[in-house]
């Protein structure tokens, strides 16, 4: 047995550091189509080893293998494709928007479009997202308009929420996606509510629930797997592992063991883990949740193997933390690029039709990016009215704001 002596603090460290050699040898990846599919009523007890290993349809040569393939058309993936390389021609525009001073701030999706972007398919009209900052791939896959995201991001006089909100921070009742808040985590205890509501007066929409790897550290993460499990609420309990929080490492919210899957099996809820750089994959586990989640059978909790490819934010220097090139070497590569090599694979794509179609949705993202420009941006153009501060803040405006509106003079 070891001496009793003084107590030592653990402090968890990421692998490598800026300047070293970006490695993932600690990151197992199971072949594609390796994972069993289970039945939807599973027991979740039989499926233990899902929330250590991860589902994967795409292998290397670009085929889709395995239990979880087959579930879309070649024209539904050629759709996705589009979504994803429209959410990337998106993020550069506004990233460099931000640069120009046109917007204050911007966070960009770089590696994770397959994530929200396939995620949306899996979803039915009147479903609702409460999602994070880092899935507008949501909206860009339901056929929001861009131009109205731009508006938002310039808090011009066309902005749906009226510059009253920091940039990207997102709502549309009607697309399913619910208010972003600034306060990490907040969302997630809320979907789980929304979904049982959705249960206690007998509706038939389900509710998903979005979190980043750093943030289930935060104590809302943790109410709503125990509300989520007691109730059975028909809700998708997803965390988007990005291997950073900010500058933060994920072992630092995880503490070094097990999974953030894991998670769930504690609280009694099926969890699982998939490729989120794998199209395929997350709309096949995505799917089978939704159905899970239809059938009255609960939540299911499904982590997202990715990796943040970009700064956390316009704000952000990633350099100052891990080494440059270590989304080079991330072993689950490129959703794009993964998806892009399986249409080729599949025949219905080539290198000029990628070429070709990104040249169209730059164009697309440009017209947009003008006409929401025409409305305004941060510092040139119209701006929502002063008066507007004011208001939604109670649903009738009582006195007082009324007195300040007008010792404000307008
Ligand atoms: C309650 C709260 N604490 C801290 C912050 C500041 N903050 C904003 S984003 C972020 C990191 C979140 O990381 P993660 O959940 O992994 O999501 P990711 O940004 O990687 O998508 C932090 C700490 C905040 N917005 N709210």
């Amino acid at each position: 047995m070891a001496e009793a002596g003084k107590l030592r603090f653990h402090v968890p460290e990421p692998e490598v550091r800026p300047g070293g050699t970006p490695d993932f040898s600690n990151v197992p990846i199971p072949k594609a189509g390796s994972v069993p599919k289970p039945p939807i009523d599973v027991d979740p007890r039989e499926i233990r080893d899902l929330a250590f290993s991860i589902i994967r349809v795409l292998d290397r040569a670009g085929e889709a293998v395995g239990p979880w393939a087959g579930m879309l058309s070649d024209e539904e993936l050629l759709e996705g494709l589009r979504h994803m390389m429209t959410l990337r021609a998106f993020d550069a525009r506004m990233q460099m928007a931000q640069r120009q001073g046109k917007t204050s701030f911007y966070m960009q999706h770089l590696g994770e479009e397959a994530v929200s972007c396939a995620f949306r398919r899996a979803l039915d009209k009147g479903d609702m997202n409460f999602p994070t900052y880092r899935q507008a791939g949501l909206l860009i896959a339901d056929d929001y308009p861009m131009v109205t995201m731009m508006n938002q991001i310039y808090s011009n006089e066309a902005d749906p929420l009226k510059g009253r909100q920091l940039p990207i921070m997102y709502s549309s009742k009607e697309h399913g996606f619910f208010s972003i808040s600034g306060n990490l985590a907040t969302q997630y205890i809320q979907a789980v509510g929304w979904a049982m509501a959705s249960a206690i007066s007998g509706d038939t929409r389900i509710a998903a629930a979005w979190i980043g790897d750093g943030s289930t550290a935060e104590s809302d993460f943790h109410s709503a797997l125990v509300f989520a499990s007691t109730y059975k609420a028909p809700v998708i309990l997803n965390i988007v592992n990005n291997q950073w929080a900010i500058s933060t490492f994920q072992g630092i919210a995880r503490g070094g063991a097990g999974t953030f899957a894991a998670r769930g099996l504690g609280f009694g809820i099926p969890a699982l883990r998939v490729d989120g750089n794998d199209y395929l994959a997350v709309h096949a586990v995505a799917k089978w949740a939704a159905e899970r989640a239809r059938a009255n059978l609960g939540p299911t909790l499904i982590e997202y193997v990715t990796y943040r490819a970009g700064a956390h934010s316009t704000s952000d220097d990633p350099s100052a933390y891990r080494p440059k090139a270590e989304s080079e070497a991330w072993p689950l590569g490129d959703p794009v690029v993964r998806l892009k090599n399986h249409l080729i694979h599949r025949g219905v794509w080539s290198d000029e039709r990628h070429a070709q179609a990104e040249t169209e949705i730059l164009e697309t993202v440009i017209t947009a990016q003008k006409e929401a420009e025409s409305h305004g941006t941060l510092h040139a153009g119209g701006k929502p009215s002063i008066r507007d501060m004011f208001e939604g803040l109670y649903a009738e405006m009582p006195p007082h704001l009324k007195r300040q509106r007008q010792q404000a003079g307008i």
